[in-house]
C-alpha cells in the first residue's frame, strides 16, 4: 500500500483538528439580545456594509434608517447582483449558503434567510460549531455594555462552549467616559485618578473577573498606542490591569493598530489601521515579567516585526491575522512568516466572527491556508531527512489551533 503523501496527513490533520477559536464577537443564544444569526445578520456584517458603499453613490443615512431586512437586501443587491463577489467576504456568503446545501445564485437571499436561523436556539449553536470545527469560542465581553452587563448580573447561563473574556477598552481608552458608569455602579472614581480611586477601579475588575470568569483580559488599541503613559487610561493600564492580571495569572491581549472611526459615516465599517510602533509591547514584555500577553497588531507592515518581538520575549504569544489581514494571500504570508521564525508556537488563527455562521466560512479558509503553508514546510523537511509522520502533524496542528492558546492561559 501506498504511504500517504504529506500533502494529505497535513490536509487530514487541518480539516481534523478541533479548533479553539480565540476571540469572537458571538454571544450564547441566552443573550439574547446580543446574539446574532441568520442570513440578514450575515448580509449586514459591518466588512460588506464598507465594501457596498464602495460601488456607487448610496445615502449613509438612508441606509442607517432603513430595517435590518431592507438593509440586507441592499447589500446583496449591490455585492451579488451586478458584479462577481470576489472578496473575501462576500464569497464567505458563498460559502455559508454551501455549508446550508442553499444555490444562492438560484434561491437569492430568501433561500439563504430559509436556510439559517435568525434566532439561534442552543441545538442550531451547536451545529454551526460542529460544521465549523469549533470545540469552544471566546467572547468579547464588556462591563459598560448596559446590555451586556444586564445578562451577567441576572447570572444568565452560558452555553458550555461559550467563553468569556474581559474587555477593556473604555477603561484604558476613554477614561473619563467611564467615570460616570463606575460611579453609577458603585465604585467611587474621579477623574484625578487617585489612589482611592485606583483601588475602586480594581475592586470593580475584581468583581467583574469574579462575575464572568474570563480566561483574559483584553484592550484594542489605537496605532499610536504608547507605554508607558502618563494619561488615566495609561496609569489604571500599569498601576491597576497589570498587577490584576498578574495576580489572577490572566493573560492581556493587546490587539493594536485599529484606527477607530476614520469615515463615521460607515459606523462600525468605518475603522480603519495604522502601523504601530514595538516600544510600547517591548516595554510591557520586558518590564512586567509575572505578566502574559496575547498580541495582534492590525497593519500588515507591522506583521514582522511583531514576530521578532515574540522571539524576544516567551511572554508574548501572537495570535491570528486580525480583521483586514484576514485574506487569503495575507494569511498564508504571515503564516509562512511566523513558522519561518518562531516555529508551531503561536496561535494562528482567531475568527473574529460577530455572526454565528462567519465561523463556517472563516474557518474553512483558515485552514486550507495553514495546510497549504504546512504541506510547503514538512516537504522540505522530509528533504533534510526527517521523517514526518501523521502523528507529529497532528501536534504541530493541533498546537497551532488551540494547545498553544489553553497552554498559555494556564501557564
Ligand atoms: O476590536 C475588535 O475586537 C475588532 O475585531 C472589531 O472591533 C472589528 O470591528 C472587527 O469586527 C474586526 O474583525
Ligand atoms: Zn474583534
Amino acid at each position: 500500500m501506498n504511504r500517504p503523501s504529506i500533502s494529505d496527513m497535513v490536509g487530514t490533520a487541518v480539516k481534523s483538528v478541533v479548533v479553539t477559536d480565540m476571540h469572537t464577537h458571538l454571544f450564547p443564544p441566552s443573550f439574547a439580545r446580543l446574539q446574532m444569526s441568520g442570513a440578514d445578520r450575515v448580509l449586514t456584517y459591518h466588512y460588506l456594509i464598507a465594501e457596498a458603499f464602495r460601488t456607487g453613490p448610496a445615502s449613509e443615512t438612508r441606509f442607517w434608517q432603513t430595517p435590518l431586512a431592507g438593509q440586507a437586501e441592499w447589500i446583496y443587491g449591490r455585492l451579488f447582483e451586478t458584479l462577481s463577489p470576489l472578496s473575501e467576504a462576500a464569497s464567505g456568503v458563498l460559502e455559508i449558503a454551501q455549508a446550508f446545501a442553499v444555490n444562492i445564485q438560484a434561491e437569492g437571499l430568501d433561500g439563504l434567510r430559509r436556510a439559517l436561523m435568525q434566532e439561534a436556539d442552543d441545538l442550531y449553536v451547536d451545529r454551526v460549531l460542529d460544521l465549523a470545527g469549533v470545540d469552544r469560542v471566546v467572547m468579547t465581553n464588556d462591563p459598560f455594555d448596559a446590555i451586556e452587563r444586564g445578562y451577567w448580573q441576572d447570572r444568565v447561563p452560558l452555553h458550555p462552549r461559550f467563553v468569556s473574556a474581559l474587555r477593556l477598552d473604555p477603561l484604558i481608552n476613554q477614561f473619563d467616559q467611564v467615570i460616570s458608569p463606575l460611579r453609577s455602579m458603585g465604585y467611587q472614581v474621579g477623574p484625578e485618578l487617585t489612589d482611592g480611586a485606583q483601588t475602586e477601579v480594581r475592586r470593580f475588575l475584581e468583581d467583574w473577573i469574579e462575575r464572568m470568569r474570563p480566561v483574559y483580559c483584553a484592550i484594542s488599541l489605537a496605532d499610536t498606542f504608547a507605554f508607558p503613559d502618563a494619561g488615566p487610561g495609561g496609569r489604571v493600564l500599569e498601576s491597576v490591569v497589570l498587577p490584576l492580571c498578574a495576580q489572577h495569572k490572566l493573560p492581556l491581549a493587546l490587539m493594536i493598530g485599529a484606527r477607530r472611526q476614520v469615515n463615521p459615516r460607515l459606523q462600525a465599517a468605518g475603522d480603519s489601521t495604522g502601523k504601530a510602533s514595538m516600544q510600547p509591547l517591548e516595554r510591557l514584555c520586558r518590564d512586567f515579567p509575572e505578566n502574559k500577553f496575547l498580541v495582534s497588531l492590525l497593519s500588515r507592515e507591522n506583521q514582522h516585526e511583531l514576530i521578532v518581538t515574540a522571539r524576544k520575549f516567551g511572554n508574548l504569544m501572537p495570535f491570528g491575522c486580525w480583521w483586514f489581514l484576514n485574506t487569503d494571500s495575507l494569511v498564508e504570508e504571515i503564516t509562512r512568516m511566523r513558522l519561518e521564525l518562531i516555529g508551531p508556537t503561536f496561535v494562528a488563527q482567531h475568527s473574529d466572527a460577530r455572526v454565528l455562521e462567519h465561523l463556517i466560512y472563516k474557518w474553512a479558509r483558515s485552514r486550507n491556508v495553514v495546510a497549504r503553508v504546512l504541506t510547503d514546510k514538512y516537504e522540505k523537511l522530509a528533504k533534510f531527512g526527517w521523517t514526518v509522520d501523521a502523528k507529529a502533524i497532528e501536534t504541530d496542528v493541533k498546537a497551532l489551533f488551540s494547545q498553544n492558546f489553553w497552554d498559555f492561559v494556564a501557564r
